[in-house]
């Protein structure tokens, strides 16, 4: 890559997520990656704080993954898996069940978060109606939640700004409220004491709606996007009380908690709750190549075995078990058992609770929350200028050579999980530095 891109050589490139304008004024440009970093086009190193978008659990550049690729794509570029199939998709699915709690023995793939929860929420509604429940339609997420960006993902998000231009979204959904109180939790260590019964609102959409009208209730275990919000002790075991009382699936969004960033395979086992259906992509494959599967215990699955021989569910993509991302899940996953990534982030975990922790002294830090290897730290944010304050320390943490992530004011930072403590310690120290430098 030139690291000579003009202005209008970014013009094309409608970039997602971003401030398009004020980005392309001041491009913050990437151009190699190798383990726990990455470099400029100019060369300057950038210690990876957030493992690209919650999602280089391995570390970059992993050669076991290019040669995988490499060899799958010379032997078998593409393959249908709609009626055909090719050993790669069923040697992942095998692995990857090995690794999911309980009898989550099924997987069904997808290229991405998004296309995995709305694959999820399809199967949900559709087991009732085969289980001859059809008047089972309702889904509820919850505030704050994020499910990505399709139409379904949207409907039962709770973030306002990805929901209010884009229309009606779908019917018959409702919203928990979220769980995420400074007032009563602000620094807790990991979970948070109070506020189990927050579940409960669960009962109050339940005598709202009636349980025969619900589907499922989707939650991320640990949410991400909307800045890490932690379930408060025994929440979830809670909500899962009260879906089993009546009927309803329990889905585990764990696109970012999969693959060993709480420092289990998943976060269902972080917790010990069982729910029906997980939701993955990102670390499933370490980023390397685009891929999401769904999990689905085998109840659910058995019930749609059960019809007239034929299709037992209308859905699927061109790119469903895609040789190449089996290809790259297959050797992440090798790597993941060598290296013992999966349970690394429970051995890092106090190191990094006292790392960030250490932050709670920097200017207009109001909150830190953490749990495995993932941290929250929140800014008070300016009269009047939500976010100001969170880019401004992004831009001046990538100025110093660290890359992080926010969302309003709240920095999230999610690093590789072959960090090193000192590199824990680098991390935190130059965002200290930069948050004494932001008014
Ligand atoms: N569910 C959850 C819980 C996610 O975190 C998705 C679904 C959607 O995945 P795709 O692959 O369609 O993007 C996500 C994605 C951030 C950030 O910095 C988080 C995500 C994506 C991009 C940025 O918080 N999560």
């Amino acid at each position: 890559m030139s690291s000579a891109l003009t202005r209008d050589a970014l013009e094309a490139f409608w970039m997602p997520f971003t401030a398009n304008r004020q980005f392309k004024d001041q491009p913050r440009l990437l151009a190699r990656a190798e383990g726990m970093h990455y470099w400029t086009p100019e060369g300057r190193k950038v210690l990876d704080g957030c493992a690209g978008l919650w999602c280089v659990n391995a570390g970059h550049g992993r050669k076991e993954i290019t040669a995988a690729v490499a060899e799958q794509m010379a032997t078998l570029d593409y393959a249908p898996t709609f009626q055909m199939g090719h050993p790669a998709g069923f040697e992942l699915a095998n692995r990857l069940v090995k690794l999911a709690p309980g009898d989550l023995n099924h997987v069904f793939f997808t290229n991405s978060g998004s296309e995995s929860v709305d694959t999820a929420l399809k199967i949900a509604i559709a087991y009732h109606r085969v289980k001859g429940d059809a008047s089972r339609q309702r889904l509820i997420g919850r505030e704050k939640g994020y499910h990505g960006v399709g139409f379904g993902g949207i409907s039962v998000g709770g973030l306002a700004n990805n929901r209010k231009y884009f229309g009606a979204m779908l019917p018959g959904v409702d919203h928990l409220r979220h769980t995420l109180d400074i007032e009563h939790n602000a620094f807790s260590r990991g979970v948070p004491e109070w506020g189990a019964h927050l579940a409960d609102d669960l009962e109050r959409l339940v005598t709202l709606h009636d349980a025969s009208t619900i589907a499922a209730v989707i939650v991320e275990p640990m949410a991400g996007s909307a800045g890490v919000i932690l379930p408060p002790k025994g929440y979830l075991q809670k909500l899962r009380a009260i879906c089993d009382k009546h009927g309803i699936l329990l889905i585990f969004d764990e696109v970012i908690t999969g693959f060993g960033r709480l420092g289990t395979a998943f976060g269902a086992q972080y917790f010990d709750v069982m729910p029906d259906i997980i939701t993955t992509a990102k670390g499933l494959t370490n980023g390397a190549i685009p891929m999401g599967a769904v999990f689905v215990r085998k109840q659910i699955y058995d019930a749609f075995m059960k019809g007239p021989d034929g299709i037992e569910l209308f859905h699927g993509y061109t790119y469903s078990a895609h040789p190449a991302a089996c290809a790259a899940g297959l050797a992440t996953q090798e790597i993941y058992e060598r290296e013992g990534l999966l349970t690394r982030g429970a051995e890092l975990a106090k190191a990094w609770e006292d790392a960030v922790h250490s932050l709670r002294s920097a200017p207009n830090v109001i909150d830190i929350r953490n749990l495995g290897l993932v941290a929250g730290v929140e800014l008070q944010s300016r009269a009047g200028a939500v976010g100001a304050r969170g880019y401004e320390a992004l831009v001046k943490c990538f100025e110093k050579g660290v890359l992080i992530r926010t969302t309003g004011d709240t920095i999230a930072l999610s690093p590789p999980l072959i960090i090193s403590t000192a590199q824990i310690d680098e991390l935190v120290t130059r965002i200290g530095e930069v948050l004494k430098t932001i008014a």
